[in-house]
């Protein structure tokens, strides 16, 4: 009798568990679907039209042997050319959102507002209004990576005086693009960009200091991004109605083993890379624990001070709140273990690395693409989207980049669609089980790009683009179709509530 009634019970269970499967499941009606890009990434025309040199075209050109084709963005996509042509790409692929960024160099060739370079400000001014009269919305980033060379000459954002340039040059954007530009994005991934320029050396401006100049860059940036948000609450918010918000990056850390130690040293590494850079926008001051541990290590190391620099009360001020919406670029997982015997070696080693304290690692399951950073774990994006949420406050979230590479002439890239279910069931899952306050996905990037030390050897495009052909033709892969789709459609075919 009883085993009868278990067994009823199991199938009516598993039959409710079918039919919710292959339910669709949808999106919030006002989700927004984006793609996007980077102006060094897919411009080209690095001399033309007075724009200035940006440190990726001094790196590139003095250090080819650093990019593993020797490639540069001299050419790129051509995107300086063809922009009508990525315009119709993104119209026809049903978005209602198109990220890019602004080229520095391009609108002031000597980093500073002394003289505007006209044909810039027309070239971005061009793309906006094409996009709007597609009913396209512009996502705009102000500063993805690419410096101008004269700043870099004044210290670059070691120099805290960078803030000020940077807070000059947004409030410039402001006024030229502000009357149609609703969304704007300052740094993008501060900590990327500090890490990898002045910390690994890998990237432009190749500084190998982790242990301190990233520190000082991040400072300096969280400072950039608080004064250009300052300006804009201040000067063009009333008039333009539009909103300001940073770029967060980070693999989400799963700990190796459900260990104390584990679990501690997980959530330590998202106070680093994450919190570094949320938590003086949103609270005033970098996360207490990475205080701490650096201000520790310095004095043991011999510092006078900190290596990790202290706001002023001024500051803090300045910064504490200075958002309206978080970006969060999501890519990948690392599972954490604590860096085995740190204690011996944290004395004579000055780094971020050993300040963070975790060797990284990952699960031979997950599919690998073509760069050896990057391997799918799709519940890692849900995860990162609650942590926000739980460390915040409930703030409203861009996924403002999450992608897929793979090499050169792959159309039919099955795996990048994968890619992309996967993930975006997770948001779904965050948006409708964990009610965390996610309100737009934008899939990196329309186009095949220029992947900095990569060069053309880690393709993330919903677009193949012949590097081989002057010119540059777009091709949409399957992913595009996939893609469009799902903003067509605003729904999932398969994404089991789970
Ligand atoms: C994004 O950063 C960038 O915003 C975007 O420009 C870029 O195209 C996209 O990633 C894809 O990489 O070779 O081991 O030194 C996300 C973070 C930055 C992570 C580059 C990998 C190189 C790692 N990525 N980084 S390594």
């Amino acid at each position: 009798m009883r085993a009868h009634y278990y067994l009823g019970l199991a199938i009516i269970l598993s039959v409710l568990n079918i039919l919710e499967a292959k339910c669709k499941k949808c999106f919030p009606p006002d989700f927004i679907w984006g793609v996007s890009s980077s102006a060094y990434q897919v411009e080209g025309a690095w001399n033309t039209s007075g724009k200035g040199e940006n440190i990726w075209d001094w790196y590139t050109h003095t250090y080819p042997e650093k990019i593993a084709d020797g490639n540069n963005g001299d050419i790129a996509t051509d995107s300086y050319g063809k922009w009508r042509e990525d315009v119709e790409l993104v119209r026809d692929l049903g978005v209602g959102f198109y990220r890019f960024s602004l080229s520095w160099a391009r609108i002031l060739p000597d980093g500073t507002t002394g003289y505007v370079n006209q044909a810039g400000v027309d070239y971005y001014l061009n793309i906006i209004k094409a996009l709007k009269e597609h009913h396209i919305e512009p996502l705009v980033t102000i500063y993805h990576w690419d410096l101008p060379l004269t700043l870099l000459h004044q210290g670059g954002w070691l120099n805290k005086t960078m803030a000020d340039r940077f807070a000059e040059y947004a409030t410039l954007c402001f006024e030229l693009f502000g009357p149609y530009v609703k969304h704007w994005v300052t740094v993008n991934e501060p900590y990327i960009h500090c890490y990898n320029a002045y910390g690994t050396g890998l990237h432009a401006p190749g500084v190998n200091e982790s242990g301190t100049a990233t520190y000082k860059c991040l400072y300096t940036c969280a400072l950039a991004h608080a004064k250009a948000y300052r300006v804009y609450q201040g000067r063009f918010k009333e008039q333009q109605n539009g909103q300001v918000g940073p770029v967060l990056a980070c693999s989400w850390f799963a700990p190796l083993t459900n260990s104390t130690e584990d679990v501690l040293t997980a959530e330590n590494a998202l106070l680093w890379d994450l919190g570094l850079v949320a938590d003086p926008l949103v609270h005033g001051n970098w996360p207490q624990t990475t205080i701490d541990r650096i201000g520790n290590l310095s004095s043991l190391q011999g510092f006078n001070s900190s290596r990790l620099p202290e706001f002023s009360d001024k500051e803090k001020l300045l910064m504490k709140g200075s958002y309206d919406f978080l970006a969060l670029n999501y890519y990948t997982t690392d599972i954490v273990t604590p860096i085995p015997n740190v204690s011996s070696i944290e004395l004579t080693t000055i780094s971020y690395d050993i300040d963070k304290n975790f060797s990284p690692s990952y699960d031979p399951k997950w599919p690998q693409a073509a760069s050896p950073w990057l391997r799918s774990n799709p519940i890692g994006l849900r995860n990162t989207l609650n942590w926000l949420k739980d460390r915040y406050g409930g703030p409203r979230i861009f996924i403002t980049e999450n992608g897929w590479s793979e090499k050169q002439g792959i159309l039919n890239d099955t795996a990048r669609v994968d890619y992309i279910k996967g993930h975006l069931c997770n948001v779904l899952r965050a948006s409708r089980m964990d009610n965390v306050n996610v309100i737009g996905y934008f899939y990196w990037s329309l186009l095949n790009s220029y992947e900095w030390t990569a060069g053309y050897t880690e393709l993330f495009g919903l677009v193949e683009v012949d590097f081989q052909n002057p010119d540059r033709t777009r091709t949409p892969k399957e992913s595009y179709y996939y893609y469009k789709n799902v903003a067509e459609t605003n729904c999932l075919d398969y994404c089991p509530f789970r």
